[in-house]
Protein backbone atom coordinates (compact mmCIF):
# COMPACT_ATOMS: atom_id res chain seq x y z
CA UNK A 1 0.00 0.00 0.00
CA UNK A 2 1.48 2.76 -1.07
CA UNK A 3 1.53 6.03 1.35
CA UNK A 4 -1.33 8.33 1.28
CA UNK A 5 -3.36 6.06 -0.18
CA UNK A 6 -6.99 4.96 1.09
CA UNK A 7 -7.69 1.49 1.55
CA UNK A 8 -11.71 0.95 1.75
CA UNK A 9 -11.92 -0.92 5.23
CA UNK A 10 -14.77 -3.27 6.49
CA UNK A 11 -15.36 -4.65 9.97
CA UNK A 12 -16.83 -7.16 11.80
CA UNK A 13 -19.99 -5.51 12.40
CA UNK A 14 -20.78 -5.16 8.50
CA UNK A 15 -19.05 -8.49 7.75
CA UNK A 16 -21.71 -9.86 9.92
CA UNK A 17 -24.61 -8.10 8.93
CA UNK A 18 -23.00 -8.96 4.96
CA UNK A 19 -23.12 -12.81 5.98
CA UNK A 20 -26.90 -12.58 7.08
CA UNK A 21 -27.84 -10.67 3.86
CA UNK A 22 -26.03 -12.57 1.45
CA UNK A 23 -27.94 -15.72 2.66
CA UNK A 24 -31.66 -13.92 2.54
CA UNK A 25 -31.58 -13.77 6.35
CA UNK A 26 -33.42 -10.94 6.48
CA UNK A 27 -35.15 -10.95 10.40
CA UNK A 28 -33.44 -11.03 13.92
CA UNK A 29 -34.91 -11.83 16.50
CA UNK A 30 -32.96 -9.98 19.65
CA UNK A 31 -32.30 -8.15 23.22
CA UNK A 32 -29.68 -5.32 22.90
CA UNK A 33 -26.32 -4.86 25.30
CA UNK A 34 -22.91 -5.27 25.16
CA UNK A 35 -21.31 -6.00 22.88
CA UNK A 36 -24.29 -6.21 20.49
CA UNK A 37 -26.18 -2.97 20.57
CA UNK A 38 -24.44 -1.23 17.85
CA UNK A 39 -24.89 -4.54 15.83
CA UNK A 40 -28.86 -4.74 16.11
CA UNK A 41 -28.28 -0.73 14.88
CA UNK A 42 -26.15 -1.72 12.28
CA UNK A 43 -28.32 -3.90 10.86
CA UNK A 44 -31.87 -2.52 11.39
CA UNK A 45 -29.85 0.27 9.19
CA UNK A 46 -28.76 -1.91 6.48
CA UNK A 47 -32.68 -3.08 5.98
CA UNK A 48 -32.45 -6.02 8.29
CA UNK A 49 -35.49 -6.24 10.39
CA UNK A 50 -34.30 -6.37 13.78
CA UNK A 51 -37.32 -7.44 16.35
CA UNK A 52 -36.61 -6.36 20.06
CA UNK A 53 -37.57 -8.33 22.94
CA UNK A 54 -37.92 -7.99 26.60
CA UNK A 55 -36.46 -11.33 27.20
CA UNK A 56 -33.97 -13.55 24.76
CA UNK A 57 -36.24 -16.67 25.82
CA UNK A 58 -38.74 -15.75 23.68
CA UNK A 59 -36.59 -13.72 20.89
CA UNK A 60 -35.26 -17.13 21.02
CA UNK A 61 -38.62 -19.23 20.92
CA UNK A 62 -39.59 -16.84 18.09
CA UNK A 63 -36.00 -17.35 16.00
CA UNK A 64 -36.89 -21.19 16.61
CA UNK A 65 -40.59 -21.23 15.24
CA UNK A 66 -39.56 -19.29 12.16
CA UNK A 67 -36.86 -21.48 11.12
CA UNK A 68 -40.05 -24.18 11.50
CA UNK A 69 -42.03 -21.81 9.08
CA UNK A 70 -39.62 -20.79 6.80
CA UNK A 71 -37.18 -23.60 6.74
CA UNK A 72 -34.22 -21.04 6.69
CA UNK A 73 -32.72 -20.97 10.08
CA UNK A 74 -34.40 -18.44 12.51
CA UNK A 75 -31.40 -15.68 14.38
CA UNK A 76 -31.65 -15.12 17.66
CA UNK A 77 -28.71 -12.63 19.05
CA UNK A 78 -28.17 -12.17 22.41
CA UNK A 79 -25.29 -10.41 25.06
CA UNK A 80 -22.82 -12.83 26.85
CA UNK A 81 -23.14 -15.05 29.67
CA UNK A 82 -27.02 -14.28 30.90
CA UNK A 83 -28.49 -13.27 27.90
CA UNK A 84 -26.52 -16.22 26.15
CA UNK A 85 -28.23 -18.38 28.67
CA UNK A 86 -31.48 -16.88 28.45
CA UNK A 87 -31.19 -17.54 24.90
CA UNK A 88 -30.02 -21.45 25.10
CA UNK A 89 -33.40 -22.54 26.25
CA UNK A 90 -34.96 -21.81 23.25
CA UNK A 91 -31.49 -23.25 21.78
CA UNK A 92 -32.04 -26.53 23.31
CA UNK A 93 -35.51 -26.31 22.16
CA UNK A 94 -35.33 -25.81 19.14
CA UNK A 95 -32.68 -28.96 18.64
CA UNK A 96 -35.21 -31.03 20.44
CA UNK A 97 -38.47 -30.11 17.94
CA UNK A 98 -35.86 -30.50 14.71
CA UNK A 99 -36.20 -26.33 14.09
CA UNK A 100 -33.40 -24.80 12.28
CA UNK A 101 -32.30 -21.97 14.35
CA UNK A 102 -29.16 -20.01 15.44
CA UNK A 103 -28.49 -18.54 18.31
CA UNK A 104 -25.63 -15.83 18.20
CA UNK A 105 -24.26 -14.77 21.37
CA UNK A 106 -21.50 -12.07 21.98
CA UNK A 107 -18.84 -13.26 24.43
CA UNK A 108 -16.51 -11.50 26.52
CA UNK A 109 -12.54 -11.63 25.87
CA UNK A 110 -11.01 -14.99 25.31
CA UNK A 111 -7.94 -14.58 27.16
CA UNK A 112 -9.54 -13.51 30.19
CA UNK A 113 -12.41 -15.70 29.98
CA UNK A 114 -9.92 -19.05 29.16
CA UNK A 115 -7.53 -17.96 32.67
CA UNK A 116 -11.00 -17.39 34.72
CA UNK A 117 -10.17 -14.22 35.51
CA UNK A 118 -13.13 -12.40 36.02
CA UNK A 119 -14.28 -10.39 32.88
CA UNK A 120 -17.64 -8.61 32.58
CA UNK A 121 -20.18 -11.26 31.77
CA UNK A 122 -17.50 -14.33 31.71
CA UNK A 123 -18.42 -17.62 30.68
CA UNK A 124 -17.24 -19.99 28.43
CA UNK A 125 -20.24 -20.05 26.06
CA UNK A 126 -19.41 -22.28 23.86
CA UNK A 127 -18.44 -25.39 26.15
CA UNK A 128 -22.18 -24.48 27.58
CA UNK A 129 -23.84 -24.80 24.39
CA UNK A 130 -22.01 -27.49 22.85
CA UNK A 131 -23.90 -30.28 24.24
CA UNK A 132 -27.52 -28.27 23.71
CA UNK A 133 -27.53 -28.21 20.21
CA UNK A 134 -26.61 -29.84 16.83
CA UNK A 135 -23.52 -27.91 16.77
CA UNK A 136 -21.51 -24.99 18.29
CA UNK A 137 -19.07 -22.57 16.52
CA UNK A 138 -17.11 -19.77 17.45
CA UNK A 139 -15.28 -17.04 15.04
CA UNK A 140 -12.15 -15.50 16.31
CA UNK A 141 -11.45 -13.13 12.98
CA UNK A 142 -13.34 -11.02 11.09
CA UNK A 143 -12.18 -12.39 7.75
CA UNK A 144 -14.19 -15.92 8.96
CA UNK A 145 -17.42 -14.38 9.79
CA UNK A 146 -18.31 -15.61 6.36
CA UNK A 147 -17.32 -18.90 6.75
CA UNK A 148 -18.57 -18.94 10.65
CA UNK A 149 -22.09 -18.69 9.11
CA UNK A 150 -21.75 -20.76 6.17
CA UNK A 151 -21.35 -23.53 8.37
CA UNK A 152 -23.70 -22.22 11.33
CA UNK A 153 -26.66 -22.20 8.26
CA UNK A 154 -25.72 -25.52 6.85
CA UNK A 155 -25.78 -27.09 10.23
CA UNK A 156 -28.83 -25.76 11.31
CA UNK A 157 -30.95 -26.61 7.97
CA UNK A 158 -29.44 -29.78 6.72
CA UNK A 159 -30.43 -33.16 7.42
CA UNK A 160 -32.55 -32.96 10.71
CA UNK A 161 -32.69 -29.44 11.02
CA UNK A 162 -31.46 -27.75 14.73
CA UNK A 163 -30.24 -25.80 16.57
CA UNK A 164 -27.03 -23.89 16.07
CA UNK A 165 -24.69 -21.39 18.55
CA UNK A 166 -22.30 -19.27 16.86
CA UNK A 167 -19.88 -17.73 19.46
CA UNK A 168 -18.74 -13.93 18.27
CA UNK A 169 -16.48 -12.85 21.18
CA UNK A 170 -16.51 -8.31 21.52
CA UNK A 171 -13.58 -8.11 20.16
CA UNK A 172 -14.35 -9.27 16.38
CA UNK A 173 -16.81 -6.68 15.75
CA UNK A 174 -14.38 -3.97 15.58
CA UNK A 175 -11.15 -5.75 13.62
CA UNK A 176 -10.84 -4.30 10.43
CA UNK A 177 -10.00 -5.93 7.30
CA UNK A 178 -9.83 -4.51 3.52
CA UNK A 179 -13.25 -4.17 2.21
CA UNK A 180 -12.54 -6.74 -1.47
CA UNK A 181 -11.13 -9.23 0.98
CA UNK A 182 -13.95 -8.90 3.49
CA UNK A 183 -16.40 -9.72 0.36
CA UNK A 184 -15.05 -11.94 -0.86
CA UNK A 185 -14.27 -14.06 2.05
CA UNK A 186 -18.02 -14.29 2.46
CA UNK A 187 -19.73 -17.57 1.84
CA UNK A 188 -23.32 -17.52 0.17
CA UNK A 189 -24.50 -21.25 1.02
CA UNK A 190 -25.57 -23.42 -2.27
CA UNK A 191 -28.12 -26.09 -1.77
CA UNK A 192 -27.87 -25.64 2.28
CA UNK A 193 -30.35 -28.76 2.98
CA UNK A 194 -29.99 -31.22 -0.51
CA UNK A 195 -32.72 -33.25 -0.93
CA UNK A 196 -31.96 -36.79 0.48
CA UNK A 197 -32.80 -39.28 -2.38
CA UNK A 198 -34.29 -43.04 -0.21
CA UNK A 199 -33.38 -45.81 -1.84
CA UNK A 200 -35.72 -47.71 -4.21
CA UNK A 201 -34.89 -50.39 -2.46
CA UNK A 202 -36.37 -48.76 1.19
CA UNK A 203 -39.06 -47.93 -0.92
CA UNK A 204 -40.43 -50.93 -2.31
CA UNK A 205 -40.16 -52.47 1.18
CA UNK A 206 -42.54 -49.95 2.68
CA UNK A 207 -45.21 -50.44 0.55
CA UNK A 208 -45.36 -53.84 0.17
CA UNK A 209 -45.53 -53.60 4.14
CA UNK A 210 -48.06 -51.07 3.63
CA UNK A 211 -50.21 -53.01 0.97
CA UNK A 212 -50.07 -55.78 2.86
CA UNK A 213 -51.76 -54.00 6.26
CA UNK A 214 -55.57 -55.31 6.95
CA UNK A 215 -55.75 -52.48 9.65
CA UNK A 216 -53.25 -49.61 8.25
CA UNK A 217 -52.45 -46.20 9.81
CA UNK A 218 -50.50 -42.86 8.58
CA UNK A 219 -49.53 -40.97 11.74
CA UNK A 220 -48.23 -37.42 10.14
CA UNK A 221 -45.80 -35.52 12.30
CA UNK A 222 -44.33 -31.93 12.66
CA UNK A 223 -41.64 -33.43 10.53
CA UNK A 224 -44.30 -33.81 7.96
CA UNK A 225 -45.44 -30.66 8.05
CA UNK A 226 -41.91 -28.50 8.25
CA UNK A 227 -40.92 -30.73 4.70
CA UNK A 228 -43.94 -28.06 3.35
CA UNK A 229 -44.57 -30.99 0.63
CA UNK A 230 -47.74 -30.93 0.93
CA UNK A 231 -49.14 -31.47 -2.01
CA UNK A 232 -47.56 -34.22 -2.36
CA UNK A 233 -48.27 -35.54 0.99
CA UNK A 234 -52.12 -35.21 0.24
CA UNK A 235 -51.74 -36.99 -3.09
CA UNK A 236 -50.09 -40.04 -1.40
CA UNK A 237 -52.54 -40.08 1.57
CA UNK A 238 -55.65 -40.08 -0.81
CA UNK A 239 -54.25 -42.35 -3.05
CA UNK A 240 -53.56 -44.70 -0.27
CA UNK A 241 -56.63 -44.49 1.36
CA UNK A 242 -55.11 -45.29 4.56
CA UNK A 243 -56.62 -43.37 7.27
CA UNK A 244 -54.24 -40.85 8.80
CA UNK A 245 -53.47 -39.56 12.69
CA UNK A 246 -51.95 -35.89 12.72
CA UNK A 247 -49.89 -35.44 15.61
CA UNK A 248 -49.64 -31.99 17.20
CA UNK A 249 -48.34 -29.54 14.97
CA UNK A 250 -49.51 -31.67 11.78
CA UNK A 251 -52.66 -30.94 12.04
CA UNK A 252 -53.95 -28.97 9.36
CA UNK A 253 -51.00 -30.99 6.91
CA UNK A 254 -54.62 -32.38 5.81
CA UNK A 255 -58.07 -30.74 7.03
CA UNK A 256 -58.92 -32.58 10.48
CA UNK A 257 -62.39 -32.32 8.82
CA UNK A 258 -61.20 -34.72 6.10
CA UNK A 259 -62.42 -38.00 5.57
CA UNK A 260 -59.74 -40.14 5.81
CA UNK A 261 -58.36 -38.40 9.83
CA UNK A 262 -58.63 -40.46 12.42
CA UNK A 263 -57.66 -37.53 15.04
CA UNK A 264 -60.97 -38.10 16.88
CA UNK A 265 -60.40 -42.01 17.12
CA UNK A 266 -56.81 -41.48 18.05
CA UNK A 267 -57.27 -44.74 20.99
CA UNK A 268 -58.55 -46.62 18.46
CA UNK A 269 -56.66 -46.60 15.11
CA UNK A 270 -53.06 -46.80 17.92
CA UNK A 271 -55.08 -49.76 19.55
CA UNK A 272 -56.21 -51.76 16.47
CA UNK A 273 -53.82 -50.75 13.83
CA UNK A 274 -51.87 -53.82 12.24
CA UNK A 275 -49.22 -51.65 10.00
CA UNK A 276 -48.47 -48.13 10.89
CA UNK A 277 -46.61 -45.73 8.56
CA UNK A 278 -44.78 -42.63 10.75
CA UNK A 279 -44.17 -39.99 8.52
CA UNK A 280 -41.74 -37.27 10.03
CA UNK A 281 -43.20 -38.56 13.47
CA UNK A 282 -40.72 -40.08 16.16
CA UNK A 283 -42.29 -43.04 18.55
CA UNK A 284 -41.10 -40.86 21.35
CA UNK A 285 -43.19 -40.10 24.84
CA UNK A 286 -45.96 -38.34 22.50
CA UNK A 287 -46.65 -41.56 20.90
CA UNK A 288 -45.97 -43.73 23.99
CA UNK A 289 -42.66 -45.27 22.91
CA UNK A 290 -44.18 -47.55 19.78
CA UNK A 291 -45.46 -49.99 22.83
CA UNK A 292 -47.81 -50.63 25.83
CA UNK A 293 -51.08 -50.37 26.53
CA UNK A 294 -51.73 -47.91 24.27
CA UNK A 295 -50.71 -49.70 21.60
CA UNK A 296 -53.18 -52.36 22.20
CA UNK A 297 -52.41 -56.34 22.39
CA UNK A 298 -51.99 -57.31 18.60
CA UNK A 299 -48.37 -57.19 17.06
CA UNK A 300 -47.58 -54.27 14.94
CA UNK A 301 -45.38 -53.22 12.35
CA UNK A 302 -44.06 -49.95 11.65
CA UNK A 303 -42.45 -47.96 8.51
CA UNK A 304 -40.64 -45.69 9.24
CA UNK A 305 -40.08 -42.00 6.90
CA UNK A 306 -37.64 -39.97 8.52
CA UNK A 307 -34.62 -37.95 7.16
CA UNK A 308 -32.55 -38.99 10.39
CA UNK A 309 -30.83 -42.62 10.06
CA UNK A 310 -30.69 -42.86 13.56
CA UNK A 311 -34.31 -42.62 14.27
CA UNK A 312 -35.00 -46.08 12.95
CA UNK A 313 -35.22 -48.47 16.10
CA UNK A 314 -35.50 -46.35 18.49
CA UNK A 315 -37.69 -47.21 20.68
CA UNK A 316 -39.32 -50.76 18.51
CA UNK A 317 -38.03 -52.51 15.49
CA UNK A 318 -38.83 -50.68 12.18
CA UNK A 319 -39.57 -53.02 9.81
CA UNK A 320 -39.21 -50.81 6.84
CA UNK A 321 -36.82 -47.65 7.24
CA UNK A 322 -37.44 -45.16 4.95
CA UNK A 323 -34.29 -42.70 5.17
CA UNK A 324 -34.63 -39.54 2.76
CA UNK A 325 -36.18 -36.15 3.08
CA UNK A 326 -40.27 -36.57 3.37
CA UNK A 327 -40.60 -34.56 -0.22
CA UNK A 328 -38.62 -36.93 -2.03
CA UNK A 329 -39.72 -40.04 -0.63
CA UNK A 330 -43.45 -39.18 -0.62
CA UNK A 331 -42.68 -38.70 -4.01
CA UNK A 332 -41.21 -41.88 -4.62
CA UNK A 333 -44.03 -43.70 -2.97
CA UNK A 334 -46.40 -41.55 -5.71
CA UNK A 335 -44.46 -42.69 -8.41
CA UNK A 336 -44.69 -46.21 -7.20
CA UNK A 337 -48.66 -46.31 -6.58
CA UNK A 338 -49.09 -44.92 -10.00
CA UNK A 339 -48.91 -48.41 -11.15
CA UNK A 340 -51.64 -49.72 -9.11
CA UNK A 341 -52.89 -49.74 -5.85
CA UNK A 342 -55.71 -51.24 -3.82
CA UNK A 343 -57.36 -49.19 -0.67
CA UNK A 344 -57.21 -50.70 2.89
CA UNK A 345 -60.42 -52.98 3.60
CA UNK A 346 -63.52 -51.27 4.15
CA UNK A 347 -64.46 -52.71 7.21
CA UNK A 348 -61.90 -51.05 9.10
CA UNK A 349 -61.99 -47.54 7.60
CA UNK A 350 -65.75 -47.93 8.49
CA UNK A 351 -65.12 -48.91 11.82
CA UNK A 352 -62.99 -45.72 12.04
CA UNK A 353 -65.32 -43.33 11.06
CA UNK A 354 -68.24 -44.39 13.06
CA UNK A 355 -65.83 -44.44 16.07
CA UNK A 356 -64.86 -40.80 14.79
CA UNK A 357 -68.76 -39.89 14.37
CA UNK A 358 -69.78 -41.10 17.69
CA UNK A 359 -66.76 -39.27 19.60
CA UNK A 360 -67.68 -35.87 17.72
CA UNK A 361 -71.28 -36.33 18.30
CA UNK A 362 -70.44 -36.89 22.20
CA UNK A 363 -68.68 -33.49 21.93
CA UNK A 364 -70.45 -31.73 20.24
CA UNK A 365 -73.32 -30.60 22.97
CA UNK A 366 -70.91 -29.69 24.81
CA UNK A 367 -69.22 -27.15 23.17
CA UNK A 368 -72.12 -25.40 22.74
CA UNK A 369 -72.87 -24.32 26.66
CA UNK A 370 -73.06 -20.79 27.23
CA UNK A 371 -72.10 -20.78 30.88
CA UNK A 372 -71.06 -18.25 32.65
CA UNK A 373 -68.21 -18.53 33.97
CA UNK A 374 -67.17 -20.69 31.51
CA UNK A 375 -65.96 -24.15 31.26
CA UNK A 376 -63.43 -25.15 28.54
CA UNK A 377 -65.68 -26.54 26.63
CA UNK A 378 -67.90 -23.50 26.19
CA UNK A 379 -64.78 -21.49 25.59
CA UNK A 380 -62.97 -23.58 22.81
CA UNK A 381 -66.64 -23.91 20.86
CA UNK A 382 -66.16 -20.12 20.16
CA UNK A 383 -62.62 -20.55 19.12
CA UNK A 384 -63.04 -23.93 16.55
CA UNK A 385 -65.28 -21.29 14.98
CA UNK A 386 -63.24 -18.48 15.18
CA UNK A 387 -60.66 -21.00 13.10
CA UNK A 388 -63.18 -22.42 11.12
CA UNK A 389 -63.88 -18.93 9.42
CA UNK A 390 -60.47 -17.87 9.40
CA UNK A 391 -58.50 -20.81 8.37
CA UNK A 392 -55.90 -18.87 7.51
CA UNK A 393 -55.36 -17.83 10.95
CA UNK A 394 -52.34 -19.02 13.10
CA UNK A 395 -53.13 -20.92 16.15
CA UNK A 396 -50.29 -20.52 19.05
CA UNK A 397 -51.02 -22.85 21.93
CA UNK A 398 -50.28 -23.82 25.32
CA UNK A 399 -50.93 -24.63 28.62
CA UNK A 400 -52.38 -27.77 30.24
CA UNK A 401 -55.70 -27.82 29.86
CA UNK A 402 -56.07 -25.42 28.00
CA UNK A 403 -53.33 -27.12 24.98
CA UNK A 404 -54.86 -30.82 25.35
CA UNK A 405 -58.70 -29.73 25.11
CA UNK A 406 -57.75 -27.11 22.18
CA UNK A 407 -55.75 -29.64 20.36
CA UNK A 408 -59.04 -32.04 20.50
CA UNK A 409 -61.59 -29.36 19.69
CA UNK A 410 -60.11 -26.95 17.33
CA UNK A 411 -60.20 -28.43 13.98
CA UNK A 412 -57.39 -27.25 11.46
CA UNK A 413 -57.35 -26.62 8.13
CA UNK A 414 -53.78 -25.65 6.47
CA UNK A 415 -50.56 -27.04 6.95
CA UNK A 416 -48.15 -25.34 9.70
CA UNK A 417 -51.14 -22.82 11.04
CA UNK A 418 -51.21 -24.46 14.29
CA UNK A 419 -48.21 -23.96 16.60
CA UNK A 420 -47.38 -24.82 19.99
CA UNK A 421 -45.22 -26.56 22.80
CA UNK A 422 -43.73 -29.48 21.04
CA UNK A 423 -42.08 -32.25 21.84
CA UNK A 424 -40.91 -31.36 25.51
CA UNK A 425 -44.13 -29.23 26.43
CA UNK A 426 -42.65 -26.40 27.44
CA UNK A 427 -44.42 -23.42 29.02
CA UNK A 428 -43.70 -19.79 27.78
CA UNK A 429 -43.17 -20.32 23.94
CA UNK A 430 -46.28 -18.21 23.70
CA UNK A 431 -45.61 -15.06 23.03
CA UNK A 432 -42.57 -15.44 21.22
CA UNK A 433 -44.05 -18.08 17.96
CA UNK A 434 -47.13 -15.49 18.32
CA UNK A 435 -45.00 -13.01 17.45
CA UNK A 436 -42.76 -14.75 15.03
CA UNK A 437 -45.59 -16.33 12.83
CA UNK A 438 -47.13 -12.81 12.31
CA UNK A 439 -44.09 -11.19 11.10
CA UNK A 440 -43.00 -14.39 9.22
CA UNK A 441 -46.54 -15.14 7.68
CA UNK A 442 -48.53 -11.85 7.52
CA UNK A 443 -51.38 -13.57 9.05
CA UNK A 444 -53.49 -12.74 12.48
CA UNK A 445 -52.80 -15.25 15.06
CA UNK A 446 -55.06 -16.28 17.89
CA UNK A 447 -52.76 -17.00 20.71
CA UNK A 448 -55.19 -19.81 23.48
CA UNK A 449 -53.00 -19.69 26.61
CA UNK A 450 -53.47 -21.11 29.99
CA UNK A 451 -52.84 -17.91 32.48
CA UNK A 452 -49.72 -19.98 33.77
CA UNK A 453 -48.59 -20.81 30.53
CA UNK A 454 -49.29 -16.68 29.47
CA UNK A 455 -47.39 -15.63 32.45
CA UNK A 456 -43.97 -17.13 31.39
CA UNK A 457 -43.13 -14.86 28.53
CA UNK A 458 -46.57 -12.51 29.19
CA UNK A 459 -44.12 -8.99 29.06
CA UNK A 460 -44.04 -9.42 25.77
CA UNK A 461 -47.07 -7.98 25.42
CA UNK A 462 -45.40 -5.09 25.01
CA UNK A 463 -43.83 -6.25 22.25
CA UNK A 464 -47.11 -7.24 20.40
CA UNK A 465 -48.00 -3.38 20.82
CA UNK A 466 -44.63 -1.82 19.59
CA UNK A 467 -44.43 -3.78 16.42
CA UNK A 468 -48.42 -3.47 15.99
CA UNK A 469 -49.05 -6.79 15.57
CA UNK A 470 -52.53 -8.92 14.73
CA UNK A 471 -51.93 -10.89 17.34
CA UNK A 472 -55.28 -11.64 19.95
CA UNK A 473 -54.23 -13.22 22.89
CA UNK A 474 -56.79 -15.74 24.74
CA UNK A 475 -56.09 -16.44 28.30
CA UNK A 476 -58.15 -19.27 29.81
CA UNK A 477 -58.47 -17.92 33.36
CA UNK A 478 -59.21 -20.36 35.77
CA UNK A 479 -56.74 -18.44 38.23
CA UNK A 480 -54.27 -21.13 38.66
CA UNK A 481 -52.18 -24.02 37.10
CA UNK A 482 -53.83 -26.82 35.99
CA UNK A 483 -57.38 -25.21 38.17
CA UNK A 484 -57.65 -22.63 41.19
CA UNK A 485 -59.00 -24.29 43.81
CA UNK A 486 -55.96 -25.75 45.72
CA UNK A 487 -56.10 -24.56 49.10
CA UNK A 488 -52.92 -24.84 51.45
CA UNK A 489 -53.50 -26.79 54.72
CA UNK A 490 -49.72 -26.16 56.26
CA UNK A 491 -49.60 -22.41 56.61
CA UNK A 492 -50.90 -19.14 55.43
CA UNK A 493 -49.38 -18.88 51.97
CA UNK A 494 -51.43 -19.83 48.80
CA UNK A 495 -51.37 -23.39 47.82
CA UNK A 496 -48.24 -23.77 45.39
CA UNK A 497 -50.31 -24.11 42.10
CA UNK A 498 -53.10 -21.18 42.65
CA UNK A 499 -52.60 -17.48 41.23
CA UNK A 500 -54.18 -13.93 42.42
CA UNK A 501 -58.32 -14.87 42.20
CA UNK A 502 -59.84 -12.78 39.47
CA UNK A 503 -56.57 -11.65 37.99
CA UNK A 504 -57.62 -9.18 35.22
CA UNK A 505 -54.53 -9.89 32.51
CA UNK A 506 -56.98 -7.83 29.61
CA UNK A 507 -55.69 -4.63 31.67
CA UNK A 508 -51.72 -5.59 30.83
CA UNK A 509 -52.70 -5.20 27.15
CA UNK A 510 -54.11 -1.89 27.74
CA UNK A 511 -51.29 -0.58 29.55
CA UNK A 512 -49.50 -0.54 26.14
CA UNK A 513 -51.84 0.81 24.10
CA UNK A 514 -53.80 -2.53 22.90
CA UNK A 515 -56.97 -3.46 23.53
CA UNK A 516 -57.90 -5.67 26.40
CA UNK A 517 -61.35 -7.33 26.98
CA UNK A 518 -62.98 -9.07 29.94
CA UNK A 519 -65.10 -12.08 28.92
CA UNK A 520 -67.25 -14.09 31.07
CA UNK A 521 -69.28 -16.01 28.58
CA UNK A 522 -68.84 -17.44 25.52
CA UNK A 523 -70.94 -15.14 23.73
CA UNK A 524 -68.99 -12.12 25.36
CA UNK A 525 -65.75 -14.30 24.23
CA UNK A 526 -67.45 -14.55 20.67
CA UNK A 527 -67.82 -10.99 19.99
CA UNK A 528 -64.23 -10.01 21.08
CA UNK A 529 -62.24 -12.30 19.78
CA UNK A 530 -64.07 -11.76 15.91
CA UNK A 531 -63.65 -8.47 16.29
CA UNK A 532 -60.13 -8.55 17.12
CA UNK A 533 -59.57 -10.87 14.31
CA UNK A 534 -61.20 -7.85 12.10
CA UNK A 535 -59.33 -4.97 13.25
CA UNK A 536 -56.10 -6.53 13.07
CA UNK A 537 -55.03 -5.12 16.32
CA UNK A 538 -53.25 -6.44 19.41
CA UNK A 539 -55.78 -7.90 21.49
CA UNK A 540 -56.03 -9.56 25.11
CA UNK A 541 -58.90 -11.21 26.12
CA UNK A 542 -59.49 -12.39 30.05
CA UNK A 543 -61.62 -15.76 29.17
CA UNK A 544 -62.82 -15.67 32.22
CA UNK A 545 -62.87 -19.89 33.25
CA UNK A 546 -64.62 -21.96 36.17
CA UNK A 547 -61.62 -22.22 38.65
CA UNK A 548 -62.90 -25.36 39.02
CA UNK A 549 -62.43 -26.81 35.74
CA UNK A 550 -59.36 -28.77 34.62
CA UNK A 551 -57.85 -31.32 35.10
CA UNK A 552 -53.85 -32.15 37.16
CA UNK A 553 -52.00 -31.94 33.98
CA UNK A 554 -54.16 -31.69 31.78
CA UNK A 555 -54.50 -35.40 30.03
CA UNK A 556 -51.05 -36.06 30.96
CA UNK A 557 -51.56 -36.36 34.71
CA UNK A 558 -50.58 -40.13 34.88
CA UNK A 559 -46.69 -38.95 34.01
CA UNK A 560 -46.98 -37.21 37.83
CA UNK A 561 -44.91 -39.60 40.03
CA UNK A 562 -47.19 -40.69 43.18
CA UNK A 563 -45.95 -41.06 46.48
CA UNK A 564 -47.16 -43.88 48.36
CA UNK A 565 -46.86 -41.97 52.16
CA UNK A 566 -48.98 -39.56 51.65
CA UNK A 567 -52.28 -39.51 49.41
CA UNK A 568 -53.54 -36.26 47.77
N1 LIG B 1 -42.18 -25.04 33.34
C1 LIG B 1 -42.00 -25.20 32.01
C2 LIG B 1 -40.96 -24.42 31.31
N2 LIG B 1 -42.75 -26.04 31.30
C3 LIG B 1 -43.70 -26.77 31.92
N3 LIG B 1 -44.39 -27.61 31.17
C4 LIG B 1 -43.94 -26.62 33.30
C5 LIG B 1 -43.14 -25.73 33.98
C6 LIG B 1 -44.99 -27.42 34.07
N4 LIG B 1 -46.32 -27.04 33.60
C7 LIG B 1 -47.00 -27.80 32.73
S1 LIG B 1 -48.43 -27.15 32.31
C8 LIG B 1 -48.21 -25.81 33.33
C9 LIG B 1 -47.00 -25.90 33.97
C10 LIG B 1 -46.47 -24.89 34.93
C11 LIG B 1 -49.23 -24.72 33.42
C12 LIG B 1 -50.65 -25.22 33.34
O1 LIG B 1 -51.54 -24.21 33.72
P1 LIG B 1 -52.21 -23.24 32.70
O2 LIG B 1 -51.24 -22.76 31.70
O3 LIG B 1 -52.93 -22.20 33.45
O4 LIG B 1 -53.19 -24.20 31.91
P2 LIG B 1 -54.54 -24.92 32.47
O5 LIG B 1 -54.21 -26.35 32.73
O6 LIG B 1 -54.97 -24.21 33.70
O7 LIG B 1 -55.49 -24.79 31.34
Amino acid sequence: EAPGTEQELTDGFHLVIDALKLNGINTIYNVPGIPITDLGRMAQAAGIRVISFRHEQNAGYAAGIAGYLTKKPGVCLTVSAPGFLNGLTALAHATTNCYPMILVSGSSEREIVDLQQGDYEEMDQLAIAKPLCKAAYRVLHAQDIGIGFARAIRAAVSGRPGGVYLDLPAKLFGQVMNAEAGQKSLVKVIDAAPAQIPSPASVKRALDVLKSAKRPLIILGKGAAYAQADEEIKSFVEKSGVPFLPMSMAKGLLPDTHPQCAGAARSTVLKDSDVVMLIGARLNWLLSHGKGKSWGEAPKKFIQVDIEPREMDSNVEIVAPVVGDIGSVVSAFNQAMATGWTAPPAEWTKAISSKREENVAKMAPKLMNNKSPMDYHGALGVLKNVIKEYPEAILVNEGANTLDLARGVIDMYKPRKRLDVGTWGVMGIGMGQAIAAALETGHPVLAVEGDSAFGFSGMEVETICRYNLPICVVIFNNDGIYRGTDVNGANADPATTVFVKGARYDKMMEAFGGVGVNATSPDELKRAVNEAMKSGKPTLINAVIDPAAGSESGRIGNLNPQSVLQKK
